[in-house]
């Protein structure tokens, strides 16, 4: 029998030896350390990398524990300074409020003061007021009683001056009803003057045109003369006001003659006025003019026939035109 077969011709143990024989020769070829060939490992190297793979975790346990304790301790940290700055707010907020307290307790104390005085004087007033009330009561009664007796006797006489007041509040009545008659009649007047004046039209040896009276003179006289005379027989120096009006008094002008007109600068040089101070737009200056020749200037204004205007001296002798508007 082989060394391998027992009793009952089994290979078994045989076989388990028999293997670990053929291990051990293989072991022997095979380099150091290398694992059997059929094992993954050998018992040696996985014990080894067990223990490496030990420490590998202990190590990283050890770092994550050093890791979780440092922030740990920065949370220490944190809610320490926490817990100080809230307790250094609480007492701020603590000496704030005392300091709120007091301020209240002083101001309320003050207020108080303040009320409770003029409490004081408003009682005080009252008790015043309610003196004098009383002390009126007494002397209005009596001053009432003397002013009833004084108006019972004045009371004829009032009634006179009523009855005095009606009528002559009815004599106004009848003193307007008599004003506006004569209003009306006045205004009758006027109508029917308007319309003799209107039918009788212009003053004898006037010229009619438009809504104006025009009076040619035959002498010849200054500016300040001419203007005066007009002025007297409640007219004024001629006023033209548009080309129409202008044209109707050129053809009342023969080639040799000129006229003054109500326009002159004597006031400030340049600034041609109308004699009633109105402005008006249209002018009828001839070529070059007003050109206030002369040394002494020309501060007048005459017209020429053809309707056109010139500035002359006012002390010239000119005939004029007299305008009288209704
Ligand atoms: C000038 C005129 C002036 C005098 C002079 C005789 O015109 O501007 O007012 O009338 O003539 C040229
Ligand atoms: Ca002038
Ligand atoms: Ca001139």
């Amino acid at each position: 029998m082989s060394q391998c077969e027992d009793a009952f011709g089994t290979y078994e143990k045989c076989d388990f030896a028999e293997g670990m024989e053929l291990e051990k020769k293989e072991q022997k070829k095979a380099p150091k350390g290398a694992a059997p060939s059929h094992l993954p490992l050998s018992p040696e190297r996985a014990i080894a990398l067990l223990y490496v793979l030990l420490a590998v975790a202990f190590v990283f346990f050890m770092a994550l524990t050093i890791v979780n304790l440092q922030r740990v301790s920065a949370v220490w940290e944190e809610l320490k300074r926490a817990r100080m700055h809230t307790e250094s707010s609480h007492t701020t907020a603590w000496y704030n409020l005392s300091e709120v307290q007091h301020s209240l307790g002083q101001q309320l104390s003050g207020d108080l003061q303040v009320i409770q005085g003029q409490l004081l004087r408003v009682s005080r007033e009252v008790e015043n007021v309610w003196r004098n009330l009383t002390q009126c009561r007494a002397e209005c009664g009596e001053e009432l009683s003397d002013r009833l007796r004084v108006l019972a006797a004045e009371k004829p006489w009032l009634e006179v001056v009523l009855r005095q007041l009606t009528e002559v509040e009815q004599e106004q009545s009848r003193a307007l009803a008599l004003l506006n008659a004569s209003l009306e009649e006045t205004r009758g007047l006027s109508a029917r003057f308007e319309a003799l004046r209107l039918r009788a039209g212009c003053p004898t040896g006037w010229q009619e045109f438009a809504t104006s009276c025009y009076f040619f003179s035959t002498d010849a006289k200054p500016w300040l003369t001419a203007r005066n005379y007009c002025t007297n027989h409640k007219a004024h120096l001629v006023i033209i006001d548009n080309e129409e009006e202008n044209g109707f008094l050129a053809r009342h002008i023969t080639d040799n003659q000129v006229f003054w007109l109500g326009l002159s600068d004597t006031e400030s040089e340049g600034n041609w006025q109308w004699v009633d101070r109105r402005s008006r737009s249209f002018l009828s200056w001839n070529n070059g003019e007003p050109n206030d020749a002369g040394h002494d200037g020309e501060d007048c204004a005459i017209i020429y026939s053809n309707g056109r205007w010139n500035d002359i001296g006012c002390s010239s002798n000119e005939a004029w035109i007299c305008e009288q508007t209704f």
